[in-house]
């Protein structure tokens, strides 16, 4: 068997803290087996991490890692992407991390859809802490905080994170080995936000609450509930193991039309002095005139100088032609007004 995924492994910091049997370790070398296939490593690739005990993984890989505050690996993941593009940037955390305190994270990060891949090792329970009832525990699970059952329904990620194309959603088990590979292998090559929700087990804190002697029998457990489907989809059920990915569709651009605005003969116009064009300011019931780019408008009618508005008219009888060429829309306004005469 090749080994050489080791080299993406921090060794000389193993015995690691997992207790026998926790899928975390599974996680960490099927990602770290399949980033060896496709020449991931510490020249090329960060790993970020939140807290928890799937937290710890960034820390084993032999990688540029970054173990954030609680709830915050897509933060920092997304702020290194976005000022190293060359880098490939994975984030690998735990359920609880990324869909309980990280949430809001989730929901934004994936909106904006920057080129990370997440690996969520979710054992559906708040490890690390002791075995509470978490945002992915399934409703009637018995837990720390919910002794006769949790009450709530689970956050359904599948469902969240399919919302908006482009979208890349791959819910898979750490029992399932050859579609777990496959999953991180897809998630990896996509371009653009995927996530890879593992079913993973907490032998030690949710597992022997749950009845369950050995981590083989959780593992049993996740194939009587979940069952493989093949090929493109857009969505998955909730006992569906597979993957779900859309991209959005280019839709062309109409070309934008240029604006033709219409030549106006400038014979026949009454001719302007600055002196005579200054006598329509406005006052007294006078008209208000103004000169742009050599021709005098009438503003006089104008709903914008009606009324109390007609205090602007401390505009009539000038030329603004250097006021409205740095105007933003004084320039298409100015034509709208009835053309009375040109300046001399
Ligand atoms: C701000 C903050 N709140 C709460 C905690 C306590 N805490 C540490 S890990 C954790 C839950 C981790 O759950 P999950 O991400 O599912 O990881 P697991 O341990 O199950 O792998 C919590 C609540 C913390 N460290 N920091
Ligand atoms: S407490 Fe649970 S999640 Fe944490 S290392 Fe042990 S088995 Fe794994």
């Amino acid at each position: 068997m090749d080994r050489s995924y080791k080299e993406l492994l921090k060794l000389r910091r193993f015995p690691h803290t997992w207790c026998p049997g926790c899928g975390i370790g599974a996680v960490l070398k099927n990602v770290a087996m399949v980033m060896k296939e496709l020449g991931w490593n510490y020249k090329n690739t960060v790993a970020v991490s939140g807290i928890g005990c799937s937290g710890r993984m960034s820390g084993y890989m032999n990688l540029d890692a970054l173990h954030t505050p609680h709830g915050r690996p897509l933060t920092a993941a997304e702020a290194i992407k976005t000022v190293r593009s060359d880098l490939n940037v994975m984030v690998l955390s735990g359920d609880g991390d990324l869909a309980s305190i990280g949430g809001n994270h989730l929901l934004h990060t994936s909106r904006r859809n920057p080129d990370i891949t997440v690996f969520c090792n979710d054992n559906e329970i708040y490890g690390l802490t002791g075995g509470q009832a978490g945002p992915t525990t399934p409703q009637g699970t018995k837990t720390l905080t919910s002794p006769r059952g949790e009450h709530h329904s689970p956050l359904r990620l599948g469902r969240i994170l399919t919302q908006q194309a482009p979208y890349f959603y791959a819910r898979t088990t750490v029992y399932h080995l050859n579609h777990f590979k496959t999953c991180i292998r897809e998630a990896l090559l996509w371009k653009g936000f995927s996530f890879v929700d593992i079913i993973s087990d907490c032998i030690e804190l949710n597992g022997r609450r749950l009845g369950f002697k050995t981590a083989h029998q959780m593992f049993k457990w996740f194939d009587e509930r979940f069952h493989i489907v093949e090929g493109e989809r857009d969505q998955l059920q909730e006992d569906e193991l597979g993957i779900a990915k859309a991209v959005v569709k280019e839709v062309p651009r109409p070309a934008e039309k240029e604006e033709v605005k219409p030549e106006i003969p400038m014979e026949g116009l009454k001719p302007f002095t600055l002196e005579e064009l200054e006598r329509f300011d406005g006052q007294e019931g006078r008209p208000i005139y103004m000169a742009y780019q050599g021709k005098v408008y009438d503003l006089s009618a104008s709903p914008l100088f009606q009324g109390e508005k007609r205090m602007r008219c401390h505009l009539g009888g000038k030329d603004l032609t250097k006021d409205l060429d740095i105007a933003p829309h004084g320039e298409d306004l100015i034509f709208k007004f009835p053309l009375v005469g040109k300046m001399e």
